[in-house]
């Protein structure tokens, strides 16, 4: 199948809506990367990146304050529960280890008691001792959405990838918002994502 508009536009059409679905947000550095990485993944439908786990109102990527680079998930708890995204997330960053800039701290932000608790429970059996833990786990407060040149970054430098969004009449927020988008991202940036729509055309 070819990469048309009307190929993005019927793949966004069938997903889940939001309302119907989880979020997760979590920081482990330079956001572009785990944006593309966690978008990949199956039972992820949509991602987003943006500022979190600070007190600035408003802030932007050169006025971040005391937030962190984030990436904000929605996934289908009928396919991949919190529980199995936590290895991934422990997994992609060294937790033991706590990073010197607080713009790419290493930080599980828990958006209810019952993600909280799921952390702790993993740590506890995972290979890392909680104790040691230097990843920071707090509530989430506020999300802030990045500036659209941040969202989905590494699609937006593929020509072909950027012009079938174009060429659907996606605007920056249906693009940073798109589950298509999310698998795009994904496979231009290597990872192994099992994509309908895509032929050996666009790869
Ligand atoms: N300036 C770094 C990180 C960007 S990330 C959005 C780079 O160009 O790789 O902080």
């Amino acid at each position: 199948m070819m990469l048309t508009p009307t190929v993005l536009r019927e793949y966004d059409r069938s997903a889940p809506d939001s309302d119907q679905l989880q979020t997760a947000t979590f920081g482990v550095g330079c956001f572009w990367g785990p944006d593309a990485k966690f978008g990949g993944m199956e039972g992820i439908i949509r991602t987003r990146v943006g500022y979190a786990g600070g007190t600035k109102a408003d802030p932007t990527y050169h006025s971040l304050g005391d937030h962190t680079e984030v990436v904000q998930i929605e996934y289908d708890p009928a396919v991949l529960g919190y529980a199995a995204l936590l290895p991934e997330i422990f997994t992609s960053h060294n937790p033991r280890r706590q990073t010197g800039k607080r713009q790419y701290h290493n930080v599980v932000l828990t958006d209810s008691e019952a993600q909280t608790d799921a952390v702790w429970e993993y740590l506890e059996t995972s290979p890392f001792d909680p104790d040691s833990v230097e990843t920071r786990i707090e509530e989430l407060s506020q999300f802030y959405p990045a500036e659209n040149y941040h969202q989905k970054y590494n699609l937006r430098s593929k020509r072909w990838a950027k012009k079938a969004f174009d060429e659907a009449d996606y605007d920056p927020e249906q693009l940073r918002d798109s589950p298509a988008a999310a698998k795009l991202n994904a496979h231009v940036s290597g990872h192994d994502v099992d994509i309908p729509f895509l032929d050996a055309r666009n790869r």
